[in-house]
């Protein structure tokens, strides 16, 4: 991160204290995955003491799993890499919250030093004496809090407790995350610009307008893909510009942050709130961002990989994605948590992807995320 950047921030401590206090336990561990990150080069290589280097995606996965039992916050933890839900037993470290989690998202760009990130969701037992399989498979709607970080040219947290999202930096100057994204509501916000404008010339808030301009999609597997599927791709690409990192934190960090509210301050807008009202200023602000916006989508299709059994080696054909690629509990609900909180939405094309439930953890489903009006587009099309 640039010293401007961090004199822009410098000063402004992180302040996080919701009632969800297992996401200060993920504060903690992005701190430390960011740096031990830097460090590693991974593989699965062995050390000079003749150690095994773990790969990168299975550290963080113990990193991950060790801070949380440690926080005494969580009673199960559902991670992408390991098959079964992990139970913690001890009473002494045992707490309320369900955390699924992929601990390295996009694992295929690691090598090549592409932005990679950590996806989070959190859910709370229904009876803290009791809390079974029922608060494990549930519904999108029930998730308490979820959130990102990404590891690329910055390190970002995005997090949400339900009340618009917010960002930290990490300024490594300092080795802390700043609030870099405050949520505020969007009226008192306004009116507090109106008597404090200074207020307004530093925030920006993390907003998705209702269209954009970008579509990200691997379109490589378009000839797999669905017929409305295709139809939406088709429509999109004579005009809008294409952008896909094949990392989903990258891919949504750019359709969420694109989307950020920038507000600076300018008598013109206070100008144009006390003559027009609120409604014809957010349009301006709105406008001066539009084309920016985009929409992300991993849908379902129809490829086939080769893959082998376990039992011996005859090679068999493997619909990969016959029910899309991304995760329901770990992958597609965070993200579709945070881009509803941004004033985006989530769609499976067919239903909104947050009142999905899975039948097993590791399900999965085709996602579209991002502006709502591009989001409706492509649902009509499954409509039609
Ligand atoms: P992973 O969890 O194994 O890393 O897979 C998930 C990733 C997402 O980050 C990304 O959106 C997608 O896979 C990219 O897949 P593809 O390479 O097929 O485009
Ligand atoms: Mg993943």
């Amino acid at each position: 991160m640039s010293s401007t950047y961090g004199d822009e921030i410098r000063g402004k401590r992180m302040v996080f204290e919701t009632e969800v206090h297992t996401c200060v336990s993920f504060y903690l561990l992005f701190h430390t995955f960011s740096h031990i990150q830097l460090r590693l080069g991974l593989t699965g290589s062995s050390n000079v003491q003749g150690e095994d280097v773990k790969k990168l995606d299975v550290l963080a996965n113990d990193i991950f799993k060790n801070a949380l039992v440690a926080s005494g916050k969580c009673c199960f933890l559902v991670s992408e890499e390991d098959e079964r839900v992990m139970v913690i037993e001890d009473p002494s470290f045992r707490g309320k919250y369900i955390v699924t989690f992929d601990p390295l998202d996009g694992s295929s760009n690691i090598d090549c030093g592409v932005s990679i990130g950590t996806i989070f969701g959190i859910f709370k037992v229904h009876d803290d004496h009791a809390p079974g399989s029922k608060d494990i498979i549930r519904s999108g709607r029930d998730l308490v809090a979820a959130g990102y970080c990404m590891y690329g040219s910055y390190v970002e947290l995005i997090v949400s407790v339900g009340t618009g999202l917010h960002g930290f930096t990490l300024d490594p100057a300092i080795g802390e995350f700043i609030l870099t994204h405050p949520s505020v509501p969007m009226m008192s916000f306004y009116l507090l610009c109106i008597f404090f404008p200074k207020l307004a010339h530093s925030t920006k808030q993390i907003r998705i307008p209702s269209r954009g301009k970008i579509y990200s999609i691997n379109e490589g597997n378009y000839k797999y893909f669905d017929e409305p599927t295709k139809k939406y791709v088709d429509s999109v690409k004579t005009k809008y510009s294409a952008r896909y990192v094949g990392s989903m934190v990258a891919d949504v960090h750019r359709t969420v942050l694109y989307g950020e509210m920038i507000v600076f301050y300018t008598t013109v807008d206070v100008k144009t709130f006390l003559e027009h009202g609120l409604g014809q200023a957010v349009d301006n602000f709105h406008e001066s961002l539009m084309i920016f916006i985009c929409i992300f989508g991993y849908p379902a299709d129809s490829k086939v990989i080769l893959s082998t059994t376990f039992v011996d080696i005859v090679p068999y054909l493997f619909p990969r994605s016959k029910n899309g690629k991304l995760r329901i509990l770990y992958e597609v609900f965070p993200m579709a948590y945070l881009v509803e909180q941004a004033g985006g939405r989530a769609s499976t094309g067919k239903q909104d992807a947050l009142d999905i439930t899975p039948r097993h953890i590791h399900d999965r489903s085709g996602v579209w995320l991002g502006s709502a009006d591009d989001v409706a587009d492509l649902e009509a099309f499954y409509r039609a």
